[in-house]
Order: structure tokens, then C-alpha cells, then sequence
């Protein structure tokens, strides 16, 4: 793509995040939620030529950049699709969209942009939503649950606060924490299975669907909390790349009700 048609395309993504708000609230039909990417153009075309139908939702759950070979044409190739079906695909954020307020490593695709072009996509990764609802049980998202009283709180987080980094920068761990900590290696906010219990019972939902996080085992919290990855990035700790689909039309209790398929 030229510059121009970048810019352009940055322009019509960004009148399209504008439109959304933070929670996005998924009504009927059938769900694919879709882990990280990280620059595996290859995974998100075939999942795009596969379920992006009218009937389907298509849920992204983060972190489209960095990593990966392709990490500019994945998140363009993204944005054209969110232009075009901005009714059927949705865009969530992930920690690696979030460059502009955090420094990380590694940041390949951040570092590669120019000074207009870095700062034209933070200005309009910030704008992407921060989790989906669907009606059945299911609260997704990038990385863990935010402290918020209400589900309706999703909305009024700012990006940069400290509900964002839950929501963006969090990990699960095995133990039975019920407020949140640090960890001491990364630096990253860690939660156990009380902040999970506490927050889900909150937020009224059964299972969480996220991503973010390629250490995590599968399903934690008795079979309530569930991790996939949908990138070849993640090759030196998982094999396969994940997508988990959701009919709508049945209540959702735990992992056991979702389809998992390897892509
Ligand atoms: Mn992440």
C-alpha cells in the first residue's frame, strides 16, 4: 500500500472504531473468537475466507502486531475487512496496540513506522474496543478482568488507567489470589481464581474467553477461563494456532460448550 492509501485507510478504520463503544454486545448468530495473531497474515485470511458470513460474528481478541512476519499487512489487511464489514468483524485490543502509553519488547512493527505513521495508528488502535458480551455467558477479552462493579463499567475505561492494564497487560496464575499483584519477573499485573470468581460474579457471566498470555494452560477456574492463540508466532510454546466458536442460542456454563478448532 502507498502512504496515501494508508492514511486513507487509517481515516475510514478510525470513523468505524468512533462508532463503537467499549463493550461490544453480540446478539445472535454464531461467534469465532480469535486469539492473538501477531503478524500471522496467513491465519487471518483463512479464518476471514472461512467464517466471515453473515451469519457469523468474527471476534479478534488482540494483539494483531509485532512477533510475526506480516505484522503491517495483518493489521491493514484488518482494518480493510473492519471497514467493509464493520457489522460482522470486530477488533479488540491487545497490550501490543497500546504502544504509544507503554514500552515493550519485543516491538517490531512499532519501531518500523516512521513518526506520522506511528503516531496515526496509536491514535487509532487506541479507539478499538475493549471486550464483547454475548447474551449465553461469555465476557472476552485480551488479557484479564478489570476491577469494574458492573459490566456496563467497561465502557468508561480510559485507555492508559489501570483497568486497562488489567484488561490488556493481565495474566492468570494458578493460585487462589483474590487482589491483584505484580509479577516480580515481568512486571505485569497477575491475578488468581478469588479475583476471577469476584469478578465474574460482578460482570454476571460464566466463562472468559481472552488470549494474551501462551503459557497459560487452556482452562483454568474449573473449566471457566479459557486461553487460545491463533498465531504461528507462539510455535515455541504451542503447536497449533485456536479458535473458539459459540452458538448463541445455547447457555454457555463452561469450556465443555464451546467448540474449539485448530486453524
Ligand atoms: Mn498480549
Amino acid at each position: 500500500m502507498t502512504r496515501e492509501e494508508i492514511r486513507e485507510l487509517l481515516n475510514e478504520a478510525e470513523k468505524r472504531f468512533g462508532e463503537e463503544a467499549n463493550l461490544i454486545h453480540l446478539e445472535s448468530g454464531k461467534v469465532i473468537f480469535v486469539g492473538d495473531t501477531h503478524g500471522d497474515l496467513e491465519a487471518t485470511e483463512k479464518i476471514i475466507h472461512k467464517y466471515l458470513k453473515p451469519e457469523n460474528k468474527l471476534v479478534f481478541l488482540g494483539d494483531y502486531v509485532d512477533r510475526g512476519p506480516d505484522s503491517l499487512e495483518n493489521i491493514n489487511f484488518l482494518l480493510g475487512q473492519k471497514t467493509e464489514h464493520p457489522d460482522s468483524l470486530y477488533l479488540l485490543m491487545g497490550n501490543h496496540e497500546g504502544h504509544a502509553v507503554v514500552n515493550f519488547h519485543p516491538a517490531d512493527f512499532w519501531e518500523g513506522l516512521d513518526a506520522e505513521l506511528h503516531q496515526r495508528y496509536s491514535e487509532v488502535l487506541f479507539k478499538l474496543p475493549l471486550a464483547a458480551s454475548t447474551p449465553n455467558g461469555i465476557i472476552a477479552l485480551h488479557g484479564a478482568l478489570p476491577d469494574v462493579s458492573r459490566l456496563e463499567d467497561i465502557d468508561s475505561i480510559k485507555p492508559g488507567s489501570i483497568e486497562w492494564h488489567q484488561i490488556t497487560w493481565g495474566d492468570w496464575q494458578e493460585g487462589e489470589d483474590e487482589k491483584p499483584c505484580i509479577d516480580p519477573y515481568t512486571g505485569r499485573p497477575q491475578f488468581g481464581r478469588g479475583w476471577f470468581e469476584k469478578i465474574m460474579s460482578r460482570l454476571g457471566k460464566n466463562v472468559l474467553i481472552r488470549s494474551h498470555q501462551p503459557s497459560a494452560p487452556p482452562t483454568m477456574y474449573s473449566k471457566r477461563c479459557l486461553t487460545i492463540f491463533t498465531s504461528s508466532a507462539y510455535k515455541h510454546y504451542i503447536s497449533e494456532r485456536t479458535i473458539a466458536l459459540v452458538d448463541l442460542r445455547r447457555e454457555v456454563k463452561s469450556v465443555d460448550d464451546i467448540e474449539i478448532e485448530i486453524v
